[in-house]
């Protein structure tokens, strides 16, 4: 393996200009401490903005800059004012962030906002492959680089490529609104490993998966193009020892050594036996519930008055993305609350809400976390939450208790905290007043089994957690089939068909020489595959064979001026090169009495599916339903069948569709019975389906027999998709 390549929107560092020089410093974040073990000196780089845009640099520092970033192991994406506005503050900021945390109503999709988002995915994409060498491993993160990951995997398609969205991933019903759905999606699946917080968010986004790209999804992965993406949860969590050892710390310092902060903090305090101090830590954030959480403390002075003039909410917002509309307004919402609770409630010696808008130093933020009797940590929706794990890390001798929002992805984890809805106001109240009265000795059992978790999931283990089922998930990206067809196989087919005295090829329809349609009457063969399958006829001693689960007359009319042999109803039916119909038309069908009603109630309470008829034959189609629902249908349907249907029928689970029909025959018989009656020494078959499998089994082992798509097969070669098979059939085409 070679180098890491960590890729996010801002870089883990800060830069400062001084008398002409640049400077950097670290950044104290969470990803940047967990990325600590993947981001090692020398053998990896980070690339992202550096936090400066291109305007505000000037040339003549440019190169320092550059040099002073490149020191401490990272690349930087150049992003000019009008990208960073449209592409971060834009469409990240509110588009996806407000639809990703549910917030429908703030959503402002614009579509140049979206074009400068495609334009930086592409900036982002272009430093990155200046920095790639085989072998190097690139993981991509959060909701600003969605289409990252494919933007790569096209340009490098043997890439190991991880990915992890550090906020939710919102259900279908939410995701759906979402105007470039399918492109977004598909960026992300250009990762061999997509990671989440939580499980939650992993089904929701395979559920999008599975109903907008249709495709195939087995447990937590995802076959497309060939290939497989995995998706997994992998819960963030902190530098436990980190603060906890701040903590420590802390415990001991001396009066001369305490902050200003911690003095006052310590007044409150020591004011009266029964002063409690809450505390509120979050970004300023319309997702973190703020104005909810303020409301609920009004209500609970209102409900509990003994605690007035005890109990204070502290409260820390940090300043952010301030230029967005929705996030002045929310600033404006929260000032004038306080104000009001602060004007209606205040003594002369007490005030109810201490409220700093500012970031503070780490130092403060321990300050804060060591002394609160109670952390009220209760976002209306959050992807993980580091500050409820962080409050709960530094209590050191594991008093305190946790409040903690259901809708935090951390609530899955930290079930031992008092778990809230936040929506639910009287229920918020009634939480305080239970963390407020809790005995020491159940505060101590709670945060000792939270703290165990905490310990031992940090975020270094996150990180290498997520980095071993890459590297896991990059060896098994191919999915367990039959060899692709390579140039040097292509070759060699194409030598012995040039080369055979008769060539026989049969050719599947639906989803292989045409794809699925929703409507398959709509599935007509296409002028380009249809002038290479004339090409191929016109061949002498050649003859073409449709063999398909179609009807005759579908077969017979798409194909009436052409000399290909056709085989229909699974070879129920066959059309000789001349045009003459033969097969059992004398068959029974009075099953099909039984059958076409239970079937027509499986179409009843299936929205989308439809019942096919033909001449010897029952389908029930499922394409255009929902997936799920349609994998519950699938395993009535075929329970039910079973007992119905009599030995000399057949049921068969094809591609979206269950079909019953005589088990007379099948395509493995038909094929052979047309290479009997017209030996060839050169064989071919290509087929999708499972009913193409008889075939592949049937015909001599020396046949070229070729799967369409990567699921198990006993066809000795396989190819993506219709497309392939269309260049396929051209390359023969122009063989001879
Ligand atoms: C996103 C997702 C997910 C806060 N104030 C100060 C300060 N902080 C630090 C905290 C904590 C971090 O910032 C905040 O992390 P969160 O996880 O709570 O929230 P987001 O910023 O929204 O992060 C979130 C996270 O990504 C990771 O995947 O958990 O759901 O939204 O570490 O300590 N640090 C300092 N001064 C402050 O005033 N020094």
């Amino acid at each position: 393996m070679g180098k890491n390549i960590i890729v996010s929107n801002r870089l883990p560092l800060q830069i400062e200009v001084h008398n002409n020089t640049p400077k950097t410093s670290p950044s104290v974040g969470g990803l940047a401490t967990g990325m600590k073990s993947v981001h090692q000196d020398g053998e990896s780089l980070w690339v992202g903005w550096s936090g400066l845009t291109d305007e505000s640099i000037s040339e003549s520092l440019r190169p320092a800059i550059e040099e002073a970033i490149q020191k401490a192991g990272c690349s930087m994406v150049p992003l000019t004012e009008h990208e960073v506005e449209n592409f971060y503050l834009g469409h990240s900021n509110k588009s996806i962030w407000p639809l990703f945390h549910y917030f429908l109503e703030f959503c402002q999709f614009d579509k140049d906002d979206w074009l400068v988002y495609k334009q930086a995915n592409e900036k982002f994409a272009e430093v990155v492959l200046n920095h790639y060498q085989d072998g190097d491993v690139i993981w991509i993160h959060d909701y600003q680089l969605l289409l990252l990951p494919a933007l790569l995997r096209k340009a490098i398609p043997n890439a190991c490529i991880g990915f992890f969205l550090h906020i939710p991933f919102p259900s279908f019903e939410i995701f759906r609104v979402y105007p470039w759905r399918e492109e977004l999606l598909s960026g992300m699946l250009g990762a061999d490993l997509v990671g989440v917080h939580t499980y939650d968010y992993e089904r929701h986004f395979l559920s999008s998966v599975k109903r907008l790209l249709r495709h195939e999804v087995k447990y937590n992965e995802v076959y497309h193009e060939g290939r497989i993406t995995r998706v997994d949860s992998f819960p963030m969590g902190i530098d436990y020892d980190k603060f906890y050892q701040a903590a420590l710390a802390h415990a001991q310092q001396k009066d001369s050594e305490k902050s200003e902060l911690q003095k006052r903090l310590d007044s409150h305090l020591m004011s009266n036996k029964d002063s409690k101090l809450i505390l509120a830590i979050d970004r300023l954030d319309y997702t973190k519930g703020i104005a909810g959480r303020i409301k609920a403390f009004e209500f609970f002075l209102n409900k509990y008055p003994q605690y007035k003039e005890k109990v204070r909410l502290v409260m820390l917002a940090v300043p952010s993305r301030s230029n967005v509309p929705q996030y002045k307004l929310l600033k404006k919402e929260t000032d004038e609350l306080v104000g009001r609770i602060n004007g209606k409630f205040a003594t002369v010696s007490w005030t109810p809400i201490w409220y700093f808008y500012r970031s503070l130093p780490f130092d403060n933020l321990i300050d804060l976390y060591t002394s609160s009797d109670v952390a009220m940590i209760t976002p209306v929706r959050d992807g993980m939450n580091l500050v409820a794990k962080e409050y709960v890390a530094t209590r050191t001798d594991q008093s305190g208790v946790l409040i903690l929002s259901e809708m935090a992805g951390a609530a899955k984890e930290l079930n031992k905290a008092l778990l809230v809805n936040p929506s639910d106001t009287e229920a918020l109240a009634d939480a305080l007043q239970t963390a407020l009265e809790m005995p020491v000795g159940e505060q101590v059992s709670r945060n000792k089994s939270l703290q165990q978790r905490i310990r031992r999931y940090s975020v270094t283990r996150w990180a290498e957690s997520f980095m071993q089922a890459l590297l896991k998930a990059y060896d098994q990206r191919e999915p367990h089939t039959a060899k692709k067809i390579g140039e040097a196989t292509l070759e060699e087919m194409t030598s012995q068909f040039e080369k055979a005295k008769k060539r026989l090829v049969f050719l599947d329809y639906d989803g292989t020489l045409s794809p699925f349609h929703d409507n398959p009457e709509m599935a007509t063969p296409k002028d380009e595959v249809l002038n290479a399958l004339e090409k191929i006829q016109s061949m002498p001693n050649t003859q073409l064979v449709i063999i398909s689960g179609r009807d005759r007359d579908t077969l017979g009319t798409w194909f009436r001026n052409f000399p290909f042999v056709l085989v229909a109803e699974h070879g129920m039916f066959m059309r000789t090169s001349d045009g003459e119909w033969s097969g059992s038309d004398q068959l029974r069908n009075d099953w099909m009495e039984h059958i076409r009603p239970v079937l027509q109630t499986f179409v009843d309470r299936t929205p989308g599916t439809f019942i096919e008829e033909k001449k010897h034959a029952l389908a029930w189609h499922y394409r255009k339903t929902d997936p799920e629902l349609a994998q519950n249908r699938v395993v009535e349907l075929k329970t039910l069948l079973n007992s119905l249907i009599s030995d000399n029928l057949k049921m068969l689970d094809g591609n979206k569709v269950i079909e019953i029909f005589h088990n007379k025959t099948n395509k493995g018989a038909a094929a052979t019975q047309i290479l009997a009656d017209w030996p060839a020494d050169f064989v071919m078959a290509i087929g999708d389906d499972v009913t193409d499998e008889d075939m592949f089994i049937e015909l001599p082992p020396e046949s070229w027999t070729v799967k369409v798509g990567f699921q198990k097969t006993e066809a000795s070669y396989c190819m993506s998709n219709t497309d392939e098979v269309a260049a396929l059939l051209k390359t023969l085409a122009e063989a001879i």
